[in-house]
């Protein structure tokens, strides 16, 4: 047994006829040692094989290997390695970075220092969020751009739910020239997972459960500069020390103040209190 498993795998690993990839041949080596250990430990049978690799596919048709992902802690993992290798270079200052996470399109509008992005179909609270974007050394970056994109008050994504008109939600900001910038949009709420969806399927044979706290995602850039991608969460969500994604970090809870100063409602010309958010973003040299 022992024997035979090891001469598959040599020859499996071994069946080059052309030079390929050399990373990816080991990548792929190494993967494929570890799963045939896994099925050989676990005695898999076939129909659980089948099962899997039919769920794979349902995993596929419904765009879900970046949820997944998600999920297994894989981008968070990836977050770590690079936090790890800032630290190793002495960087120890910047906005936390957090996961991007499977549900970014690029192509969003690009408007210039401060936009309502939601497109107004929907009731909420309102959200004015702004603030300025620094380098390294405390200097401003003029014309930075900060590219958010968030939730509905479905807790659905534009583009990815095509019910939404496209790019709902979604926007690149161009900062003005002392680098601030700023949105107009709802409070959003969490995210969970779609019920009846091969990633919900694994998650309740876990015994786990896929929800996320309430968070806007950034990508903030700027020539010069190392791109930063991150999100923002929302204080006090019942998921916040429970998020599917693992990608919580307290420098990134943010403060959320309630705005009813009739003075501040006529300058967005609103009638409702509203919630106000100050976040500054922080690159490092490029
Ligand atoms: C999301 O909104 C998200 O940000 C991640 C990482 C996974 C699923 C939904
Ligand atoms: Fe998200």
């Amino acid at each position: 047994m022992e024997y035979t498993v090891k001469t598959l795998l040599k020859e499996v690993n071994s069946s080059y006829k052309h030079p390929g990839d050399e990373r990816i041949r080991a990548i792929s080596e190494h993967l494929i040692e570890q799963m045939y250990n896994t099925i050989v430990k676990f005695d898999v049978s076939h129909d659980e094989m089948w099962a899997f690799l039919k769920w794979m596919n349902e995993l596929g048709k419904a765009n879900q290997a970046g949820l997944l992902a998600a999920g297994l802690g894989i981008e968070r993992l990836l977050d770590i390695l690079a936090d790890e290798k800032e630290k190793q270079k002495g960087i120890t200052t910047g906005t936390a970075r957090a996961i991007e996470g499977p549900l970014y399109v690029p192509g969003a509008p690009l408007e210039k220092k401060f936009a309502r992005i939601d497109d107004g179909t929907q009731k909420g609270e309102v959200l004015i969020m702004e603030g300025d974007v620094f380098g390294p050394n405390g200097e401003r970056i003029p014309h930075a751009l900060v590219e958010v994109w968030l939730a509905d008050q479905e807790g659905t994504y534009s583009i990815i739910n095509p019910a939404q008109t496209p790019y709902n939600n979604r926007r690149k900001i161009e900062a003005d020239e002392k680098g601030h910038y700023g949105f107009r949009t709802l409070v959003p709420p969490g995210y969970s997972v779609p019920k009846d969806s091969p990633t919900q399927k694994v998650l309740d044979l876990l015994g786990r459960e896929g929800n996320r706290p309430a968070h806007i995602h950034f990508m903030v850039s700027a020539p010069g500069y190392e791109q930063l991608t991150t999100q923002i969460n929302m204080p006090g969500d019942k998921y916040i020390d429970e998020d599917f994604a693992f990608a919580t970090r307290d420098p990134l809870i943010v403060t959320v103040e309630k705005v009813n100063d009739p003075k501040m409602l006529a300058q967005y010309d609103l009638k409702e209190p509203y919630a106000h958010i100050k976040f500054n973003f922080t690159l490092h040299q490029g």
